[in-house]
């Protein structure tokens, strides 16, 4: 081929020929603000440093192993955790039997928060999103029969990280594996759910303590134990661009490297051990380049602290495949989307990887939908031949100009929140989750307009949908049994061990002496339940409350001069003038569950069409969220529910507002509501039910039609 024929310029020409219109109107704008061109070429790779390194060597952008997955693949770890210990510990016997490698640990929402089970304010929450534990004695039945020495766990854990990794430890010692020898993750990132994931028990300030314990901890006794998983996962679930993901997760850990250099560690003694966690969405290409752009840019922060080792330098990272990019509407299709994000997640150079199950949009997964979850990753190891080359995509004019753009992206915000303080301080000031509800509510508007194609949901949509099998968890069952195990762990413990126990800890707490996790495993040991644990600290550490903020203009914006959205608020003005006021629709999250993007979302579009919205706190119970309804004089409830609670709440709500004589405040639900349980709310008072890919107009459209109804009869 003449070098002619190669250039730019004739390309252009040719391909206006072929277009009949300019060839700069193939570019792709992404949300990321990266201009994506039609062609790349030898001229695109020009000025960029990282293409001469080689993998297992600094900066680590072809990854931090020099063999990758030609000497080893990466782990199959299945995040997974329901109803009961009992239950939980079969699912992973009978998935490491069936080729998972490692164990991830899912608890329940009670648990992430430092509830015991039998807790008033859990009762929606015992068992559902996750396992339940209360005491060394539900973690000791969660890892029977699983040899902790071989066998590495990952614990999502960052509230009650305290309590749950004292009980990890003391179950494994009790199983005659020293912690020495246990090896695993616990996530213990919380300044992600500051941000965005919202399982927060203390304060920023002690919070921070506690990781920093937690990394002295894990340094000193478990040298086998990643001390942090820092998680850009929940910022892209919440609606973050791959730029806003890179930047603040970068930004997070290096915060943590400062909160332990703060207790006088060494570098070199703890950053082998910090671990990386990030979601892996639709855009195939640039989620594999944002793996390599985190591990070079990993490096540049941890230049900064001049370690010695290596390894110190390396990010090593686990990957979920993206939980939003799932829908409801033909949920097969889930299957696919799901391959190709492992693909993409393996092309990038993950160390440990997470398929989601097609049901996941909808429900916990069954046996069946995780069987091809796990069977996705098995044949992409087995059959594809992807492990057999390192760094396959090396090389690419487009890859690696997007590693290099999205490096720089995200670097320039990585210094905006340097410039602000670090990250404590940006979380505080709220930067970070601005941008990202302000992403999140332009992407909604994005799909809603049919900009953005979703199969299945905004095109080719299915006439009929099938339902298909759901795991549903008989919460009350759940709660029963374990209410029952904590009353004979109560029972059978020498109580005088535990209160001494509990007031050390409670003394290193006040006093900002000793290591809150040593102290900890102490009080585990005595049989102190995860409650008596939190609650021990929360005396001198407080808790945190968040007060709900809502960005406005994004959703309104994109829709500016469109006649959907001025229809909508016209009708919406007519009304107002008819009953004298803005209709004003509270938006509630009832119960532990705190995945608020949906809340966010329709509070913030609300806002945009005419609405007066208030959004109520995190955390109420039917009761709270009842009482501020009447006394705000709203018209319309709105729950969002994501974490499978909305069969014990949404009827709670309902009676309390009638017990209130408030039965003529409409009551809707949205969210992670299976077809199933739909006609079970309406039964219960729910007036509308708004399940996974409602478009918000549409939302708004029919609460609209229901205050009018209500307001003619
Ligand atoms: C790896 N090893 C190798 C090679 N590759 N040895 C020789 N040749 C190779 N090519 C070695 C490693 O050094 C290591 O040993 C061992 O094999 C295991 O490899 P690894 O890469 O460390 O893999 P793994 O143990 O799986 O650890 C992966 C990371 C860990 C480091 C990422 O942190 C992890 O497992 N994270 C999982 C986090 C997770 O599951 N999170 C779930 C979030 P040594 O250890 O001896 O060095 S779920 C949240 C869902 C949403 C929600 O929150 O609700």
């Amino acid at each position: 081929m003449s070098k002619d024929r190669n250039h730019a310029e004739n390309w252009s020409a040719l391909a206006e020929k072929e277009l009949k219109r300019p060839a700069e109107s193939l570019v792709w704008h992404t949300p990321e603000g990266i201009d994506v061109k039609p062609l790349y070429t030898a001229d695109d790779l020009a000025g960029i440093d990282h293409l001469g390194s080689l993998p297992g060597f600094a900066p680590f952008v072809r990854g931090p192993r020099a063999t990758m997955y030609t000497g080893r693949p990466w782990t199959i770890r299945q995040y997974a955790g329901f109803s009961t210990a009992e239950e939980s510990n079969a699912f992973y016997r009978k998935a490491l039997a069936a080729g998972q490698q490692g164990v991830s640990v899912a608890f329940d929402l009670a648990t992430h928060r430092g509830y015991d089970s039998d807790h008033p304010r859990v009762v929606g929450d015992v068992g559902k999103a996750g396992v339940a534990i209360d005491s060394v004695e539900d973690m000791k039945v969660l890892f029977d029969g699983i040899p902790l020495e071989k066998v590495s766990v990952s614990m999502t854990m960052n509230g009650a990280v305290i309590p749950i990794l004292a009980n990890f430890i003391v179950a494994g010692e009790e199983q005659g594996v020293s912690r020495a020898e246990l090896s695993g993750t616990i996530q213990n990132d919380i300044l992600k759910e500051f941000m965005v994931r919202n399982t927060y028990i203390y304060p920023p300030e002690p919070s921070m303590r506690i990781i920093a314990d937690i990394i002295e901890y894990t340094a000193r006794e478990m040298p086998r134990f990643n001390s942090l998983s820092i998680s850009g996962y929940h910022m892209q679930e919440a609606g973050a661009t791959l730029v806003q993901e890179l930047a603040f997760t970068l930004a997070d850990g290096r915060e943590y490297v400062r909160a332990a250099l703060g207790k006088g560690l060494n570098v070199d003694d703890f950053a082998g051990r910090l671990s990386f966690f990030f979601a892996i969405g639709m855009n195939f290409f640039m989620e594999a380049a944002k793996l390599r752009a985190a591990r070079l840019l990993w490096t540049r922060i941890m230049q900064q602290f001049e370690p010695k080792k290596s390894s110190s330098l390396m990010l090593r990272t686990h990957c979920q495949t993206s939980g939003v990019s799932l829908q409801e509407q033909d949920p097969y299709n889930n299957i696919v989307r799901t391959a190709f994000e492992a693909m993409s997640a393996a092309l990038g150079g993950t160390q440990s990887l997470h398929t989601n199950s097609f049901d996941e949009a909808i429900a916990l997964p069954t046996e069946f939908s995780a069987r091809i979850a796990r069977n996705t990753q098995l044949i992409l190891q087995h059959e594809t031949g992807v492990t057999k080359v390192v760094d396959p995509l090396a090389g690419s004019f487009y890859v690696e100009s997007l590693t290099n753009e999205l490096a720089e992206k995200a670097w320039a915000l990585i210094e905006e929140v340097e410039a602000l303080g670090g990250m404590t301080k940006a979380v505080n000031e709220g930067l970070p989750k601005r941008l990202i509800e302000e992403a999140a509510t332009r992407r909604q508007a994005a799909v809603d307009k049919g900009e953005e194609v979703v199969v299945g949901v905004n095109k080719y949509r299915l006439e009929n949908e099938a339902d298909i099998d759901i795991l549903e968890i008989d919460n009350t069952a759940v709660r029963a049994a374990q209410i029952k195990r904590l009353e004979d762990t109560r029972r059978r413990r020498d109580s005088v061990k535990v209160k001494q126990a509990l007031g050390a800890l409670g003394d290193v707490a006040r006093s900002g002496k000793g290591n809150l996790l040593e102290a900890a495993v102490e009080a585990a040991r005595a049989r102190a339940t995860v409650g008596e644990i939190s609650d021990a600290m929360r005396e001198s550490f407080g808790s945190h409350v968040a007060t709900p903020k809502v960005v406005r203009n994004i959703y309104g914006k994109a829709y500016e001069g469109e006649p959907e959205l001025t229809i909508l608020a016209d009708r919406l003005e007519t009304f107002s003038r008819s009953i004298g006021a803005r209709p004003k629709i509270m938006v509630a999250k009832l119960g532990q569950d705190g995945h608020d993007r949906g809340a966010k979302i329709i509070s913030s579009a609300f806002g945009d069409i005419g609405f007066d919205v208030l959004a109520g706190p995190l955390f109420q119970t039917p009761e709270e969220a009842a009482a501020m309804a009447v006394d705000a004089k709203v018209h319309v409830v709105g729950v969002s529910s994501l974490a499978a609670g909305h069969k014990t709440l949404l009827p709670q709500l309902v009676e309390a507002l009638k017990a209130k004589g408030a039965q003529d405040i409409v009551v809707v639900c949205g969210g992670v509501v299976p077809r199933q349980d739909y006609r079970f709310l309406l039964d219960h008072g729910v007036a509308a039910v708004f399940g996974p890919g409602t478009n918000v107009l549409d939302a708004g459209r029919t609460i609209l039609d229901i205050m009018e109804g209500r307001r003619r009869n």
